[in-house]
């Protein structure tokens, strides 16, 4: 099943920040991401099947940004 979450990201301060994690998420099985710099969000579309939000919010906490909210 496809799902889509809102995630909040700290420590994004210029637009080469949201286009690594933009990226990177997008290179994940089954996940389309689009982030924010200015809302400082990632809007993450991803299949239940093959990822979860934990894993989403573990690959952008690796890149060494701060994730707020999810869900
Ligand atoms: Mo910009 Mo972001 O020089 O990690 S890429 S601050």
């Amino acid at each position: 099943m496809k799902k889509q979450i809102q995630i909040g990201i700290t420590g994004m301060t210029c637009a080469a920040c949201s286009a690594r994690i933009e990226k990177v998420l997008n290179k994940m099985d089954g996940v389309k991401a689009n982030v924010n710099l200015a809302m400082e969000t990632a809007t993450v579309e991803y299949d239940t099947d093959r990822m979860s939000p934990n894993d989403i919010v573990e690959k952008i906490e690796k890149l060494g940004y701060g994730v707020t909210t999810e869900g």
